[in-house]
């Protein structure tokens, strides 16, 4: 499999599928597209039939949106569920990812992705305040149900879709509950994070109008 991605550092729709592949251990290819560069461009021509990363070449198959791969990894791998068993969880978990997928558009404008970054003194508007209670909201709910470590106890779909929101609240300094804070911690402790920031680290890239605040 190749799995087509943007920078490291930005890209959270790249993340997700990346991190559930990571969890499921399926070796894959990475194809690396400098956004917003010519390079990118043309290599965004070559592999990326809706003009997006992400996108995932399996043989013949070609996937271009983030959650249509993340269900695809799912129904592929079948020692290790990717989603919960139960299929009341398994409805709850899919309705949350669903929602991060459609969502949270003014949340995701005001705080682009920024692995390497943190801005101090952000304060959210009205409406950005909004998406980040709700999501509050969602991670308690789902982890008071679960009982922990991830949303529905053990590494689902639903975690690799949020997990560019924790990164998104660590970058922005979002003063969290006890329960999201711990979830938000883990998120950026796991191993795969751990590589991925690092790699996003050893990026050069900059993507001007994702530094919303200036350095
Ligand atoms: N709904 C798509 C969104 C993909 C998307 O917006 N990707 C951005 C990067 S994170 C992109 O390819 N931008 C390149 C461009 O706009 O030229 C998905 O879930 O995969």
């Amino acid at each position: 499999m190749k799995l087509v991605i943007g920078n490291k550092n930005y890209s959270s729709w790249s993340l997700r599928p990346w991190i559930l592949m990571q969890h499921a251990q399926l070796s894959f290819d990475e194809i690396n597209v400098p956004l917003f560069t010519d390079k990118g461009v043309a290599m965004i021509e070559q592999w990326c039939p809706a003009k997006r990363v992400p996108v995932l070449h399996d043989g013949p198959l070609v996937l271009w949106d983030s959650l249509a791969i993340c269900e695809y990894i799912a129904d592929k791998v079948t020692d290790r569920s990717l989603w919960p068993e139960r299929s009341d969880d398994r409805a709850r978990a899919r309705a949350m990812s669903a929602e991060m997928h459609s969502g949270f558009a003014l949340l995701r404008e005001a705080m682009p992705m920024n692995c390497r970054r943190v801005v101090e003194n952000f304060t959210p508007s009205l409406d950005v305040q909004i998406d980040i209670n709700r999501i509050v909201q969602l991670f308690e709910d789902a982890l008071q149900q679960s009982g922990g470590p991830w949303l529905f106890g053990h590494y689902t779909v639903a975690d690799a879709m949020y997990a560019p929101i924790a990164s998104r609240f660590q970058t922005y300094q979002i003063s969290l509950p006890a329960l999201s804070r711990q979830y938000v911690a883990r998120t950026l402790d796991d191993p795969p994070m751990q590589t991925w920031y690092q790699q996003s680290r050893a990026e050069k890239a900059v993507i001007e109008q994702s530094e919303v605040f200036p350095e």
